[in-house]
């Protein structure tokens, strides 16, 4: 095993100097092969300098590095090829000007190291390796260029938040770019949200709208690449705001079968509005709109159980209940004419407001809920047969279906 790298060495040495009498500019001391027995560094020295040999993280400032090569008797080596690398775990925007140099008459080359940027981690290690002939018995030489700030303490955690005293319901926005490490902005940090029981969140940014009022401790987590973290709390207050008050709708009344013009009214707590009203008309139909002011027509004459219910824009409801009440726009009204056991009705006095025609006069003589006749003639007659008092019901009903009753005493002596 020895025996064979010792001769390996021996060509090796041989190559040196065969290339180095070829070129010519080698002393007599560069000729003579180097001891059988040396160490390997003594081949090839290599030493590497860099000015300066630390680098801020600015992303643009360089260092230079100076390679001197040299033979095993310290003499300038010339023309020797260098390739060179960066660790792997370089610092994020670290670079080298190039990736091979050969070194001149003096037996020195240089490159430069361009700076890592703003956030990166760790310092550079830069890599040479002699290459070509004697390249077997080189070992690589790296330098160490150190990048400043070092990621060697916690960051700073800071946050601001807008706005400063929120609502129940209302979007705030955390904002965590305040945040330093190492001096700098900590834009490869991480963050983490806790809103006092309410809720988390990560990013720099944030927003989170508190769903109760009162006073949540916020605390923002803001952790480094290297795992260092620190935190920073505010205190956030959230009012609760009233729900809607004072819902009404007007009017009150309506005509059937009449489009009528409704207008609701709600007070929304400070600085709020409402945003939605939901009517349900008791009637089967509902509406939910923006506005407060809609037409609705009811199809029949009675009393509606009118719900109204708005929102403000905290998402807060309000209901309140009315009753709407609905007229036929008809007058019903007859007289009675009594002559022995028969009684004649006369319906012609009624009326309609709406311009509608009455159709129809149905009478339930005995007031029994069930109608006896029925025709588009105001008048009829009915024999009751006997003496007594008796209760009759007139209905009129017009050309829009909509219908009106009216009752009166009838006295058969
Ligand atoms: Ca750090
Ligand atoms: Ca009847």
């Amino acid at each position: 095993m020895f025996r064979i790298e010792a001769s390996y060495r021996g060509i090796a040495a041989a190559l040196v100097a065969a290339a180095a009498m070829t070129l010519g500019a080698c002393s007599l001391d560069n000729q003579e092969a180097p001891a059988l027995s040396g160490p390997s560094e003594l081949v090839t020295s290599l030493s590497l300098t860099a000015s300066p040999d630390q680098l801020p993280r600015d992303g643009s400032s360089r260092s230079i590095v100076t390679i001197t090569a040299r033979d095993a008797n310290g003499a300038p080596l010339v023309g020797q090829r260098i390739t060179l690398s960066l660790s792997a775990n370089a610092p994020q925007g670290a670079a080298l000007s190039q990736s091979e140099v050969t070194t001149g008459s003096n037996g020195t080359a240089t490159f430069s190291v361009s700076a890592p940027v703003s956030g990166s981690i760790g310092d550079i290690t830069v890599s040479a390796t002699p290459v070509g002939t004697n390249a077997g018995n080189a070992a690589t030489r790296i330098i160490q260029i150190r990048a400043t700030p070092g990621n060697t303490t916690a960051p700073t955690a800071a946050f601001s938040f807008s706005p400063a005293t929120p609502d129940v319901g209302q979007t705030v926005t955390f904002n965590g770019s305040t945040s330093t490490d190492e001096g700098v902005a900590c834009s490869n940090c991480s963050f983490f949200w806790n809103f006092g029981g309410d809720g988390t969140a990560t990013g720099v940014t944030a927003q989170h709208a508190f769903s109760s009022g009162g006073s949540f401790l916020v605390t923002l987590t803001v952790s480094d690449a290297a795992g260092s973290s620190s935190t920073a709390q505010q205190t956030v207050t959230v009012s609760a705001p009233s729900i809607p008050t004072g819902l009404s709708v007007t009017p009150a009344t309506a005509t059937a079968k009449q489009a009528q013009t409704f207008t609701a009214s709600a007070t929304p707590a400070a600085n709020h509005r409402i945003t939605s009203y939901q009517f349900i008309w008791g009637d089967g139909d509902s509406n939910t709109q923006n506005s407060p002011v809609i037409q609705h027509t009811y199809s029949q004459a009675g009393s509606f159980l009118l719900t109204l219910t708005v929102r403000d824009d905290l998402g807060q409801s309000a209901t309140t209940n009315q009753v709407i009440t609905v007229s036929s726009g008809l007058t019903a009204s007859f007289t009675v004419t009594v002559a022995g056991t028969t009684a004649s009705f006369d319906a012609s006095a009624s009326s309609s407001s709406t311009a509608s025609t009455i159709t129809d006069y149905a009478w339930d003589f005995e007031n029994d809920g069930t109608y006896d006749t029925n025709g588009s003639s105001p008048t009829v007659s009915h024999d009751y047969g006997s003496s007594g008092t008796r209760t009759a019901k007139l209905r009129i009903t017009d050309n829009r279906g909509v219908t009106q009753t009216t009752t009166r005493t009838v006295t058969i002596p």
